[in-house]
C-alpha cells in the first residue's frame, strides 16, 4: 500500500475543508489529506464562539468537519476520509485501508472504536449537556447559575468518587465521564492490536487516522496512557511522519492564523 499520489492526479480542483483546529475529527481528515496528498483549502470554524451553530451553518448537524468540493458537500470524518480515499485510489491505488477484505472489516471495526464507542461520547456539545443537566437540578433547589461548562463547581462535594449538588442530588464529574469513555475504548483497542507498526499492519490506515486525534484528546483531559504500550509505540511511530505532524492541532492553529 502506497500514499505517494502523482501530483498531476488530485482528484479535486477546489477541495475545501471546514475545520477547527482542537477538533479531532477535523485532525482525523487533515491527516488523511496529507497522507494521500491531496491539496485543500481551509475555511476555519471556532467552535469556541460557536461558529457552527450559526443558522443557515454549512453543515445541518452544525459540526465539523465538512468537506466541499466541486462535486460534493459531505459531513462526517469517516464518510470524508472513504470519499478522499476512493477519489484518490481509483487513480493511483494509493489507499487508507488494507487490500485484504479481513484485515479492511477490522481496520474500519479500530477507526469506529474511537469515531463511535468513544468520541461521541466526549464530543463539546455531549459535555455542555451534561454540565447543563448538572447545573438545573442543582438550580432547581438553589437558584443559582453557573456556566453550563463549568463542571468542576465548589458546591460540589465528593462522595467516593460520585459528585453530588447542595441538596445531594447525583452530579457527573466531566472528568470522570471523558476518563470512562477513554479507558473502555482503549481497552479494546489496545487488546485488538498485534504486533504490528501500526493498527493495522506495516503502513498507517484508517485506524491510525483516527487513533492520533483521540490521544491527543486524552493527554488534554489528563488521561494516563501508561496501560497501553502497544498504543503508545504506534502514536510515537506515527507522529514521526510528515502527515501526521502537518496534521496536529498547533500547526494547523498557525496555518490558519
Ligand atoms: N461524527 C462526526 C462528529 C463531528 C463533531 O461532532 N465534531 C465536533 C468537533 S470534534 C463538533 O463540531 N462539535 C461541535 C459541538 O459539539 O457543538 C464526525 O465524525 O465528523
Amino acid at each position: 500500500m502506497s500514499h505517494q499520489v502523482s501530483a498531476s492526479h488530485h482528484p479535486f480542483q477546489h477541495g475545501v475543508l471546514y475545520d477547527y483546529h482542537r477538533s479531532s475529527a477535523c485532525y482525523r481528515v487533515r491527516i488523511a489529506l496529507h497522507l494521500l496528498d491531496i491539496p485543500y483549502q481551509k475555511v476555519s470554524v471556532n467552535l469556541l464562539e460557536s461558529e457552527q451553530t450559526a443558522a443557515g451553518f454549512i453543515n445541518p448537524m452544525h459540526a465539523v468537519p465538512f468537506w466541499q468540493d466541486e462535486h460534493i458537500g459531505l459531513s462526517q470524518s469517516l464518510a470524508i476520509i472513504e470519499y478522499l480515499n476512493e477519489s484518490v485510489s481509483e487513480d493511483d491505488g494509493a489507499s487508507l485501508l488494507p487490500d485484504d477484505r479481513q484485515q479492511r472489516a477490522q481496520c474500519r471495526a479500530l477507526a469506529q472504536i474511537v469515531a463511535c464507542d468513544i468520541h461521541p461520547l466526549n464530543n463539546l456539545r455531549v459535555l455542555k449537556y451534561l454540565a447543563a443537566v448538572n447545573a438545573s437540578s442543582d438550580d432547581a433547589n438553589t437558584a443559582t447559575s453557573r456556566s453550563p461548562l463549568d463542571l468542576t463547581d465548589s458546591s460540589c462535594s465528593t462522595n467516593r468518587g460520585a459528585l453530588t449538588n447542595r441538596s445531594n442530588k447525583p452530579m457527573i464529574d466531566r472528568q470522570h465521564w471523558y476518563h470512562h469513555w477513554l479507558a473502555a475504548g482503549f481497552n479494546a483497542y489496545e487488546a485488538n492490536l498485534s504486533d504490528t507498526l501500526f493498527s493495522c499492519g506495516d503502513v498507517p490506515t484508517l485506524a491510525d487516522v483516527c487513533l492520533i486525534p483521540q490521544l491527543y484528546n486524552a493527554r488534554r483531559f489528563a488521561f494516563s496512557l501508561d496501560s497501553y504500550p502497544k498504543i503508545q509505540a504506534i502514536e510515537t511511530r506515527c507522529l514521526q511522519l510528515p502527515a501526521f505532524i502537518n496534521a496536529q492541532p498547533e500547526v494547523a492553529a498557525e496555518q490558519s492564523a
